[in-house]
């Protein structure tokens, strides 16, 4: 699965870049190979096998569509192509063809480390290959490098009031660095829709660099004294996320990141923050205003913010209940709050149907750093407890914890206690999935996003006379 590591004529390059061409060429004749240069090697065979698959498969079924899913959320719906992960119900997510378990073991890791690098995850999800640990450390050299931020959007970020919600902040920054977006800056000069890709890619690296100072100053304007420590240019991504928040001390804490940012990253394409990614960027709409589009949707409670959620639902238990409960007492806490018609945060899923391997992974991570948490002791005890209550009331198609029922509890632990501001880390996160799927999207050509709608009146027509 690995590229070669030489470097051979790119002709993309060359035609979109053509005074710094000849230098890149140079400079890496002996080096291993860009993430952009091995991108450009695999977008003509890609395109040449989509051609191939709809020519062969195009007329075929993925399924049938009922009235039923039509009004289900379209649950069910195989209507989505998304190449750098798929969601097994029963076994969760494989990035690429990889578990969780296999990204943690087989992605390079720092050399103080032994959780897997996201740069690592990130080339992944964009190639389908394992990169060698160069191909990383490079990747984040690029990052360090592209990652300052204009001073208007710094302004626009330090006047935000306290009070709003730091993932309103998160959104409204990422909308505000569209002023330098590549791509959008190519359309109006009238580029070529064969080099929409390369624009598109630009920008997701600039975006996905500049997170780190975007999602740092929210945290230090509305939690600390609003000093941001710059970006360390020899140091991954993960550490340098961790210095501007104030924890890059905590080698714990850093690994901490590595993992989270790695497993939030993607969960195939129909969820909210996929889904809106994918179908903004449709109309054309660059990186910059898709991806603060998808962070709306992230920001809510059945999606990403139920990461705070979680922790908002643990404390008003001990509140309740006290510090050390009893499985009892515990259950009736759940029960009381399905009687009181709210969810369970951090447990239920759209399509898995077993416990998210996301989860675990976390569970793995405390069990090895911090085991006698107490948070982490009420996370297990609820682990244990709430399946059975959500299989006793009968509603629930999966009863099993999902990714947010864990990670707000080993933020806790290392002293990153603001709960409102933990769904801009998956945000950050997030963005390496969905913008790798988007440099895809205009590689591939495909077109803008418009599934047909019928209104309930036409199905009661379409449908009249014909037995249940
Ligand atoms: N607590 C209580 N009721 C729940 C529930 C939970 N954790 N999960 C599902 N249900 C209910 C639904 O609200 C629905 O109720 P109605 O029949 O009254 O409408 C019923 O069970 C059937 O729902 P479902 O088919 O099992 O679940 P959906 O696909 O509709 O929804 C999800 C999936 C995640 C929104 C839902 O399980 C939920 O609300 N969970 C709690 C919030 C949460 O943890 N979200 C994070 C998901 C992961 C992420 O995106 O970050």
């Amino acid at each position: 699965m690995r590229s070669s590591s030489f470097v051979i004529y790119k002709p993309a390059l060359k035609q979109v870049f053509p005074t710094s061409y000849v230098g890149i060429t140079r400079l890496y004749a002996s080096k291993p190979k860009t993430l952009k240069e091995r991108l450009s090697e695999l977008v003509p065979e890609k395109q040449e096998e989509i051609k191939n698959i709809k020519k062969e498969h195009g007329a075929k079924s993925l399924g049938n569509v009922t009235v039923d899913m039509a009004y289900g959320g379209m649950r069910g719906i195989k209507g989505l192509i998304w190449e750098g992960s798929v969601l097994d119900p029963d076994e969760g997510i494989r990035f690429r063809g990889y578990t969780i378990n296999e990204c943690r073991e087989l992605l390079p890791k720092a050399d103080d480390g032994e959780e897997p690098l996201p740069e690592g995850l990130l080339w992944l999800l964009i190639t389908g290959e394992i990169p060698s640990k160069e191909q990383v450390q490079a990747l984040s050299a690029e990052f360090a490098a592209r990652s300052a931020i204009p001073s208007f959007v710094e302004d626009l970020i330090d006047r935000c009031p306290n009070t709003l919600h730091p993932m309103s902040q998160f959104s409204l920054a990422v909308t505000a660095l569209q002023h330098d977006s590549n791509f959008a800056k190519a359309y109006q000069t009238g580029v070529n829709k064969n080099e929409y890709w390369l624009y598109l890619y630009e920008d997701a690296m600039d975006l996905i660099s500049k997170l780190p100072n975007v999602a740092g100053r929210i945290y230090r304007n509305v939690y600390k004294d609003g000093k941001v420590p710059p970006i360390e240019p020899d140091r991954d991504y993960s550490y340098n996320l961790a210095k501007i928040l104030g924890y890059s001390d905590n080698k714990e804490f850093v690994e901490l990141l590595r993992l989270y940012l790695t497993i939030h990253s993607d969960h195939e394409g129909g969820n909210v923050s996929a889904h809106t990614t994918r179908l903004v960027g449709s109309a054309l709409s660059d990186p910059f205003l898709a991806f603060s589009a998808a962070l709306n949707g992230l920001a809510g409670p059945l999606h990403g913010l139920a990461n705070q959620e979680v922790v908002r639902w643990i404390f008003h238990m001990k509140d309740v209940i006290g510090e050390s409960p009893s499985d009892e007492t515990v259950k009736e806490y759940v029960w009381n709050t399905l009687k009181s018609g709210k969810v369970v945060p951090g447990y239920g899923h759209a399509v898995l149907r077993k416990t998210d391997p996301r989860y675990t992974a976390q569970r793995d991570f405390a069990l090895k750093h911090l085991p006698n948490d107490p948070l982490f002791k009420l996370v297990s005890q609820l682990y244990n407890i709430v399946p059975g209550v959500l299989l006793e009331h009968g509603r629930t198609k999966n009863p099993w914890p999902n990714v947010d029922a864990h990670s707000g509890v080993l933020l806790q632990y290392y002293g990153l206690v603001e709960q409102n501001y933990y769904t801009v880390l998956f945000g950050v996160s997030r963005s390496l999935g969905v913008l790798s799927q988007l440099i895809w999207d205009r590689a591939l050509g495909f077109p803008i996003e418009r599934p047909k709608s019928y209104s309930s009146a036409l199905i009661r027509k379409m449908f009249e006379g014909q037995q249940q």
